[in-house]
């Protein structure tokens, strides 16, 4: 291999080492399970260390889950806090531990005065749940985000998943730097009118058909739990692509991107679409071709940036 393809190589492969530590019980593992397999899992207590690997957005992380109890915080956080790439500190909004959360967090982003925090106020589903500001003001987190270093605060559930990929896109831009921002190429696009039960599709890429079965099916199977709550996001992830279901009664956007593609940006461009399309829709103006020009007119770089896949 040249050297070139080498380098090209190796920097796709590049892991990067991301330690997650938080008091116990905060929700690491069950983070590390949610990047992993993309839902909630029920935990058991983490003894020690739990080494698990990642791919997200075409970024391998080597994710280190430390054990938040006291008797590990002294023995293991410091060593792997050295060599971290980015360091997520994960807090329980619903703890009254805040000082002890505080001291941790404090005491440990000391130990690397460079690597990239993602703070997460994690469980914000939980009616106890302290706000945002309360845990800013409570952790005196503004000193952080004043640093040199790149700091970035997210209120999340680990549980139900909001908001979870906004924290991991921020994370996944900041490791491997402005290159891959906001990149997102729309491969597909569903739009669902739940009270007149109309579906309007587009295909901006040449996807193989099992694929898309795969997706439709994924779409059919997810629609019964869609209708039960009014508004919230979904992201499936099959092969290598992403299903990014935004909902917001009675309409429903469904995205087809690529696996390196940011779930935020089509999160916007999903919640941006449901108001534009809304006013047709009820004059019954909505068709497929309708959605194809809307789209080309308003995100024509998010559809043809990228060349096209060979698949
Ligand atoms: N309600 C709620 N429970 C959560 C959330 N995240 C984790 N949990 C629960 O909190 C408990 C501890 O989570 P775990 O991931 O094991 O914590 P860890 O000790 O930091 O690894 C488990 O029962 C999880 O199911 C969340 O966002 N909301
Ligand atoms: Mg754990």
């Amino acid at each position: 291999m040249s050297s070139i393809l080498r380098r090209i190589f190796k920097g796709k492969d590049q892991q990067h080492q991301i330690v997650i530590i938080g008091l116990d019980s905060a929700g690491k593992t069950t983070i590390v399970n949610r990047l992993l397999r993309s839902e909630f899992i029920p935990t058991t207590r983490t003894l020690g260390v739990n080494y698990r690997t990642v791919k997200y957005r075409q970024i391998m992380f080597s994710l280190i889950d430390l054990g938040g109890q006291e008797i590990y915080r002294n023995l293991l956080w410091q060593p792997s806090l050295e060599k971290a790439d980015a360091i997520v500190f994960v807090l329980d909004s619903a703890d009254l531990r805040i000082s002890e959360a505080s001291k941790a967090f404090w005491e440990s982003i000391q130990q690397n005065e460079n690597a990239p925090v993602l703070f997460i106020a994690n469980k914000i589903d939980l009616p106890g749940a302290r706000t945002f500001d309360t845990i800013v003001q409570d952790l005196d987190l503004t000193r952080a985000t004043r640093s040199s270093r790149p700091v970035g605060l997210f209120r999340i559930s680990a549980k139900t998943g909001e908001n979870f990929y906004d924290a991991f896109d921020w994370l996944a831009d900041v490791v491997v730097g402005s290159e891959s921002v906001f990149k997102c190429k729309l491969r597909t696009v569903i739009l669902i009118d739940l009270d007149s039960h109309k579906i309007w599709t587009t295909k901006f890429s040449s996807l193989k058909n099992e694929i898309l079965d795969e997706f439709n099916r994924s779409i059919s199977e997810t629609m019964h739990e869609l209708m039960k709550e009014p508004a919230g996001m979904e992201v499936i992830i099959a092969s290598d692509l992403q299903l990014v279901v935004v909902k917001n009664h009675p309409l429903v956007v469904g995205l087809i991107i690529g696996y390196s593609d940011s779930v935020v940006r089509s999160k916007l461009i999903a919640e941006r679409l449901m108001n534009t399309a809304s006013s047709s829709i009820e004059i019954g103006e909505f068709s497929s071709d309708v959605l194809t020009k809307l789209l080309k007119r308003q995100w024509p770089l998010d559809i043809y940036k990228s060349k096209p896949r060979s698949d």
